[in-house]
């Protein structure tokens, strides 16, 4: 298992459709191992493949919130969402490509999803709460959408800036190097 880099905005490969995976492999199994891993190091509650420079369609996400309860993380591969609530949701989001950013997004409350998980099976469940806002968050990370996408242009660009910023001063720190990426 290897912790990967995870991109910062802005970058081209955040703006970028991911591809369907098209088989299961060793390759994808070690993806989402090492997307887990990344995601838990960050800390973070959920984790696409683009934001660590795969650009096919992988996300992983546990939201369990309690400090001693047991992990429940998931894999989706290919994931579609099949219904969405009318019935909406606000949550203050974040983003592990916009370190130390968050703004309000309003969302569906609820979804259903369907996606391939690592058992070679197809599932499909509904999600309410966090899980739901996090599942719809990785999603629109394979298609190249940030949560910053649904801020007014004034503010998307105010946080672009300050990634920028953040970008030159970890490129003159010689934090951003990684043999992944
Ligand atoms: O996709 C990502 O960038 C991960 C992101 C997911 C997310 C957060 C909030 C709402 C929707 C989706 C994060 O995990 S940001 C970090 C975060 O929220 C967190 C970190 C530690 C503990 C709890 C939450
Ligand atoms: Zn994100």
């Amino acid at each position: 298992m290897t912790l990967r880099s995870i991109l910062i905005h802005p970058d081209p490969r955040l703006k970028k459709v991911c591809d369907p995976v098209p088989e299961l492999t060793d390759e994808i199994r070690k993806l989402a191992d090492d997307m887990l891993a990344t995601m838990y190091d960050a800390p973070g509650i959920g984790l696409a493949a683009p934001q660590v420079g795969v650009m096919k369609r992988v996300f992983v996400m546990d939201c369990v919130k309690e400090k001693d309860a047991a992990p429940e993380p998931m894999v989706m591969i290919n994931p579609e969402v099949t219904w969405h609530s009318d019935e909406t949701n606000v949550y203050e989001e974040g983003c592990l490509s916009i370190p130390e950013q968050y703004a309000e997004v309003t969302r569906p409350a609820e979804v259903r999803m369907k996606w391939l998980g690592l058992d070679g099976q197809t599932h499909e469940e509904q999600f309410d709460g966090l899980w739901a806002t996090c599942a719809q968050h990785e999603f629109d990370h394979l298609n190249g959408k940030l949560f910053i996408d649904y801020l007014g242009p004034m503010k998307r660009k105010m946080i672009t800036r300050k990634m920028e910023k953040l970008k030159r001063e970890r490129a003159r720190s010689g934090a951003a190097k990684d043999p992944i990426l």
